[in-house]
């Protein structure tokens, strides 16, 4: 089963994914803590990474797109994978279609996460209070809302032009939010 996990920056991506993909026992991939583990490291890619997200910007999708294909291709992904802030942009999409084709698969699950604009900047200064992530600034925030309204938001008509976006409120506790992601994929 191959599922996504679309919202804002904010939207409970990270959270209802991991709990999601061990429900469904497969494995969960972030690309967001993908890039942070390869900054963390200091990597060429890392390095690269690292100036645009400190600004709230994506990062270029060739780089993006080596990291998925590389564990689309693993064995742990055989069965499917949960895909947890990717794709980000309608040329990340069609890539990613053209290599589930290649192994016969397709998305089968978008899981759309509505959450209000208010509540998303309140829950990633709540972040960075907490966690001090360097993108978790008020600047970079409202960078990552624009950049998710132009770049991020049209892959929700492109997906459910293939009859795949279950939208599920993301407002509430975080168990309340898991119920709903459940029951919308029964449906
Ligand atoms: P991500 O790591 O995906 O970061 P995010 O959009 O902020 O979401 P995240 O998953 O961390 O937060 P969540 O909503 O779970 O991306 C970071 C950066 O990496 C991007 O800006 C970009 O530069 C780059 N990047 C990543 N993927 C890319 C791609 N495919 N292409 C190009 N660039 C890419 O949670 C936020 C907070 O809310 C948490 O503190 C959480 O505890 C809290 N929360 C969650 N649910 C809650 C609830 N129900 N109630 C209250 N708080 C809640």
């Amino acid at each position: 089963m191959y599922l996504m996990i679309l919202g804002a920056p904010g939207s409970g991506k990270g959270t209802q994914g991991k709990l999601l993909a061990e429900f469904l026992e497969v494995p969960e991939v972030s690309t967001g803590e993908l890039l942070r583990a390869a900054v963390k490291q200091g990597t060429p890619l890392g390095r690269e990474a690292k100036r645009y997200m400190d600004q709230g910007n994506l990062v270029p999708d060739d780089v993006v797109l080596g990291l998925i294909r590389e564990i689309l291709d693993s064995r742990a992904a055989a069965r499917g994978v949960m895909m947890d802030g990717f794709p980000r942009t309608v040329a990340q999409a069609q890539a990613v279609d053209a290599l589930l084709a290649e192994k016969k698969a397709r998305v089968d699950h978008v899981v759309l996460l509505d959450v209000s604009e208010e509540e998303l900047v309140k829950r990633l200064l709540a972040r960075a209070a907490k966690e001090g992530r360097s993108d978790d600034n008020l600047e970079s925030i409202k960078t990552r809302l624009t950049v998710y309204h132009q770049q991020t938001a049209p892959l929700i008509a492109y997906y459910q032009k293939q009859g795949v976006v279950r939208c599920v409120p993301g407002m509430g506790s975080v168990e309340e939010i898991q119920q709903r992601a459940r029951e919308a994929l029964k449906g």
